[in-house]
């Protein structure tokens, strides 16, 4: 037999299994379509979905296939959060405990948010995928707004898997990517993260589906707006200047504290 006899041979074997199984198993196939159905999200606009692959009309981003399982919470999440027409733009940011990459108690909102412009992005030091080029971009933004970072607008880095990132590595990872004064990374109980993750719309069953997405908010003038964490430097530079200035497009709602 040649190569292409044995190719044959195989794809009619499997044709033969598929056509098989698709037979036997109606049920499972329609339980199956049922749960794909309505299955891509946009990582930053919740509200945003579709049954069909493609991209997020909002920010252009491709939309991200997710099980039913992990689509639930974030609309359970949304829902807690609002009572406007309007869910993505309200922020309510809890003033939870954490620690940040000094070991300093901190709190999230009073002392880190409260009165400040800052950038936020999400991130795991294990990561092998997106975290290492979101920390660079942060760098690199940070080295274009020169001194203005830790005056003006301060950087912040949460990590969506706190049972392993204590302020030791968070620090560590930092220091890899040349972190410098006015970049905080909070870690904290898994309790308090998961809350601020929830209230921050960043919350995610698997630590590898995380958000790309920074989070740029102005919390005296009332702002919060988001872009895509892997944008171009001075895109991200912009429009953290820009939400400084208070020139955004997106209405102005104030964040609020919760205990
Ligand atoms: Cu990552």
């Amino acid at each position: 037999m040649n190569t292409r006899s044995i190719l044959s041979v195989l794809m009619l074997t499997l044709s033969m299994i598929v056509a098989g199984a698709v037979t036997q198993g109606q049920s499972l196939t329609a339980a199956v379509e049922k749960k794909v159905a309505q299955a891509y999200v946009c990582p930053m606009h919740a509200e945003v979905k579709s049954a069909k692959p493609g991209k997020c009309p909002k920010c252009k981003m491709d939309l991200r296939q997710v099980t039913t399982a992990t689509a639930a919470p974030v609309e359970k999440q949304t829902a807690n959060t609002v009572d406007s027409p309007r869910p993505n733009r309200r922020m309510v940011i809890p003033d939870v405990e954490v620690l940040d990459q000094d070991g300093n108690a901190l709190h999230f909102y009073r002392d880190l948010i409260k009165d400040k412009t800052v950038a936020i992005n999400f991130i795991f030091t294990n990561c092998t995928t997106i975290c290492p080029p979101l920390a660079a971009t942060f760098a690199r933004v940070q080295k274009e707004m020169g001194d203005k970072v830790g005056k003006d607008v301060h950087f912040i880095s949460i990590s969506v898997d706190p049972l392993t990132d204590t302020p030791e590595r968070l620090k560590a990872w930092g220091a890899k990517f040349k972190a410098g004064a006015g970049w905080t990374f909070v870690t904290g109980e898994k309790q308090e993260m998961d809350k601020l993750l929830n209230a921050l719309g960043a919350a995610v069953s698997k630590r590898e589906d995380h958000t790309p997405a920074v989070i740029i908010g102005n919390d005296s003038k009332g702002i919060w707006t988001r872009t895509y964490g892997l944008a171009k430097t001075s895109q991200i530079a912009g429009l953290i200047l820009d939400v400084m200035a208070g020139n955004v497009d997106e209405p102005a709602t104030a964040a609020e504290v919760k205990p």
